[in-house]
């Protein structure tokens, strides 16, 4: 374990892992300094870490990740020690229809954080206890066919999406700044995330508001396409071993070992739906299952093999799928007043291009 105290910065904390994870790391290490970047894009929320901010539990700068003068100056004022690196453009859909914004923050923003960090550790004289971690995705890998053996850290990467592109090519940046500069870089890969504060253009909070509101839930293809589900405490746990216990220059892979086909959850969301929600428009739910045409390119399966991290850190998935939903689903309907406020114009207009013609 590194030393304490330490000065963390959390970039992307408005967003949905990341503000879980200033959650989480303001109540388990409340002696901390927690310093959170985000640019407030479409995907971050001022009111998921809201109540921290307006505690003074933890500083939150307005940003971009690649803006290096910004950088350089909040690593120097609040002596950054550790920095959890999870600023990203996230969805694939989006990277499909516009994947420049996708290289600029996850790969040029990458660069520059890095580049930031090596010139603040170079500094302080490179203390050997300082961390930088890396957050990335199972999607790097490519795609499982039925039957194939799961993701782990020796799979070679074969991304098929801009997003998962652009995502390995941080990834390499990353390895290649610990390989180089000897910088304290660690990197995890993990699988699907789900829990509060998950934007409403995401499979599960996207099938949860449209029951609510009455809209039709499109499912892409046959709906047999597979993800491995992990409830977002259990990520953040993850991160929180990997940051403090992990090997520079080491990967970890973290998956819930909870496959699932988008089909079969889709129906467990509307069960959940139809059990907790005293008020629906449409009754049952999985009459709002419409089947529309296919995510280009649209991945097969992804599975992880988490051995290492389990192994050598200690970690386990905690939370059960049927309980990690269940907990969302009551999550979603006890706060409408996060989610109600997204649903501006701008995500009607997203909502209208994603799904006029796949729903036609
Ligand atoms: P998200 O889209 O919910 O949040 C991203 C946050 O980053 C937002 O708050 C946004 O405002 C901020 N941001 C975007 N561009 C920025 C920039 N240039 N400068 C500063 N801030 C910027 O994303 P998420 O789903 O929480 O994912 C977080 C990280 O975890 C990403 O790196 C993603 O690749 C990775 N990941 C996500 C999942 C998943 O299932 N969601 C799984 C594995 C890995
Ligand atoms: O409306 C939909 N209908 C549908 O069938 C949406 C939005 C998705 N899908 C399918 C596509 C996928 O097979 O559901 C599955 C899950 O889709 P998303 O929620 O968009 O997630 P995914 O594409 O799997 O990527 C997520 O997990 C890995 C995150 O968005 C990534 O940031 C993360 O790296």
């Amino acid at each position: 374990m590194t030393s304490i105290p330490r000065q963390l910065l959390i970039t992307g904390g408005a967003g949905f892992i990341a503000g879980n994870l200033v959650h989480h790391w303001a109540s388990v290490h409340p002696g901390d300094r927690i310093v959170v970047l985000d640019a407030l894009t479409y995907a971050g929320n001022r009111a998921t870490i809201a109540p921290l901010i307006d505690a003074d539990r933890i500083s939150f700068v307005q940003g971009d990740i690649g803006d290096r003068a910004l950088v350089d100056g909040l690593l120097a004022e609040n002596a950054i020690t550790h920095v959890a690196h999870l600023a990203a453009e996230s969805h694939v859909d989006r990277s499909i229809t516009g994947p420049g914004a996708f290289l600029a923050t996850n790969v040029n923003g990458t660069f520059t954080l890095l580049e930031a960090f090596r010139a603040h550790w170079l500094a302080a004289g490179s203390p050997t206890d300082w961390r930088f971690l890396h957050v990335s995705t199972d999607e790097v890998f490519g795609s499982l066919e039925p039957g194939d053996p799961p993701f782990n850290e020796t799979t070679p990467y074969s991304p098929r999406s801009p997003y998962a592109a652009s995502k390995a090519a941080s990834d390499h940046l990353a390895r290649a700044w610990q390989h180089t500069y000897g910088l304290p870089v660690l990197v995890s890969n993990c699988s699907n995330n789900y829990g509060p504060y998950h934007f409403p253009e995401k499979l599960i909070p996207l099938t949860l508001i449209n029951i609510l509101l009455g809209r039709p839930i499109p499912v892409y293809g046959d709906g047999s396409n597979v993800r491995d589900w992990l409830y977002v405490e259990d990520h953040c746990r993850a991160l929180e071993r990997v940051l403090l216990g992990g090997e520079p220059g080491r990967t970890y892979c973290i998956g819930g070992c909870n496959e699932v086909a988008n089909i079969d959850l889709v129906q467990i969301l509307c069960s959940l739906m139809d059990e907790l929600a005293p008020d629906l428009p449409v009754r049952p739910s999985r009459e709002l299952i419409r089947f529309v045409a296919d995510r280009p390119g649209h991945d097969r399966r992804y599975a992880i093999d988490a051995t290492r991290i389990r192994e050598e850190l200690g970690w386990e998935p905690q939370v059960t799928v049927q309980e990690g939903l269940r907990r969302t689903v009551s999550w979603y309907l006890a706060h409408p007043g996060w989610w109600q406020p997204l649903l501006s114009a701008d995500y009607a207009n997203y909502l209208e291009s994603q799904y006029a013609a796949r729903l036609a």
